[in-house]
């Protein structure tokens, strides 16, 4: 894992400490939800000692995609909220849903739609309990998943996806998260030149996140062997100017997340300003941003000895055997207990207000967009004059 902190993009959209506090918490209630979801059937919010009968019988999910995923997630919620941004977000990795179902339960729209799911102790227990179960909540972003137009599970399509939604969209950002492994196969390599097509006039915009975890299942990943200018180099050859956010510290990477996205918003919004006052439809270089963090970031660091967050071992389920085997089950609870989710949630079981307040409201927020959920929206006409 790169220490080093680097990027390319100017300084711009700088938080406060306060910002950085608030933005990291709501970002640890993501990731107590996203391992909640992986392991527990009962006690939620552990307010009572963890024991066996806590833990499900099968553990069955992605860890390692997740935290990035919700990273990207909560960081888009902040400018989506200071530019009034009409934003989707496709989660390439899709079998990080519990990196996308988190933020997806914390914004109500989960509750909305399925309201013995609802943000409560009892909620959560039930949203906890169904994850990866029968006939429960599916283990990827089905379509189940509110705000999911893109499944996930068949590696290779969320850049084309991406595209597909943001073309004839103007006033679209599509923001698409791409793992380092899906970026191996072949739909997806390809699809990284879908930006030629992008008209700035009339069609939307895409904002890829490719997520540079490292590894692929239990393979180390070629994009994320390659040196930094490599990188570089690859992807403005694809005709993107690629930002860099890499490292391991919270406060550190939410600050340059936060500067490096608004970044690329800021060059979005120019660029689709430039070509809509003048209405020549240029080819642009579109910003994307590379994201170098570790697989199953804040999760355990060893187990029994054996490197776990930065590693493959984080892909799926970071800890097993935790029902049977009394280390593994204080282990898990240390690992949840990190989070501090007493902080986080009030004593109903909702997220507290002031963290409610970091995200969109109403179809602002991703998970109720009307681009993703088939609701209602005006007719094409509504973007009259446009060419
Ligand atoms: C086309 C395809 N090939 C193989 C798989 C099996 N598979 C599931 S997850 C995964 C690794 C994905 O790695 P990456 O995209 O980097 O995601 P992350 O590391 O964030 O989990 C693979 C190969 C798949 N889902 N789809």
């Amino acid at each position: 894992m790169a220490q080093q902190q680097r990027q390319t993009g100017r300084r711009t959209g700088t938080l406060s400490g306060t910002d950085v506090q608030q933005i990291d918490a709501y970002w640890r209630a993501c990731n107590y939800l996203a391992a909640g979801m992986i392991y527990l059937q009962d006690n939620p919010l552990l307010r009572n000692p963890l024991k066996p009968e806590h833990i499900k019988n099968r553990l069955l999910g992605h860890w390692g995609s997740s935290p990035g995923l919700s990273f990207t997630y909560v960081h888009l919620n902040r400018l989506i909220r200071k530019y009034d941004l009409d934003a989707i977000f496709l989660a390439g990795p899709g079998h990080g849903a519990p990196g996308v179902l988190a933020p997806v339960y914390l914004e109500g729209t989960y509750a909305e739609i399925y309201p013995n799911k609802g943000e409560d102790v009892a909620g959560m227990r039930q949203f906890f309990k169904e994850f990866s179960f029968p006939g429960g909540i599916g283990s990827h972003c089905t379509p189940e998943t509110p705000g999911s137009i893109h499944e996930g599970g068949e590696l290779g399509y969320s850049v084309s996806h991406a595209f597909g939604a943001a073309f004839d969209n103007p006033d679209l950002l599509v923001a698409v998260v791409v793992g380092d492994g899906e970026s191996e196969t072949g739909p997806l390599a390809t699809a990284w030149h879908s930006n030629k097509f992008l008209n700035p006039v009339r069609d939307g915009a895409v904002l890829p996140v490719l997520h540079l975890n490292g590894y692929k299942i239990n393979n180390p990943t070629i994009l994320a062997r390659i040196s930094h200018d490599e990188i570089a180099s690859l992807f403005r050859g694809y005709g993107w100017t690629p930002h860099f956010v890499e490292g391991d510290d919270p406060a550190t990477m939410h600050q340059l997340m936060a500067e490096t996205m608004e970044h690329c918003v800021q060059d979005i919004r120019r660029i689709q300003s430039d070509a809509r006052r003048n209405g020549k439809a240029m080819r642009a270089r579109w910003p994307m941003i590379v994201l170098r963090s570790p697989k199953g970031w804040t999760g355990p660091k060893k187990v029994h000895g054996h490197a776990v967050e930065g590693y493959w071992r984080a892909h799926q389920v970071p800890l097993s055997d935790v029902r049977d085997n009394p280390a593994n089950l204080k282990l898990l609870e240390k690992w949840l207990k990190s989070y501090r989710p007493q902080e986080l949630f009030d004593a109903n079981g909702q997220l507290i207000q002031e963290l409610k307040a970091l995200a969109p409201q109403g179809p602002r927020r991703m998970s109720a967009n009307p681009h993703a959920t088939g609701a209602q929206l005006p007719p094409p006409a509504a973007h009259a004059g446009l060419p």
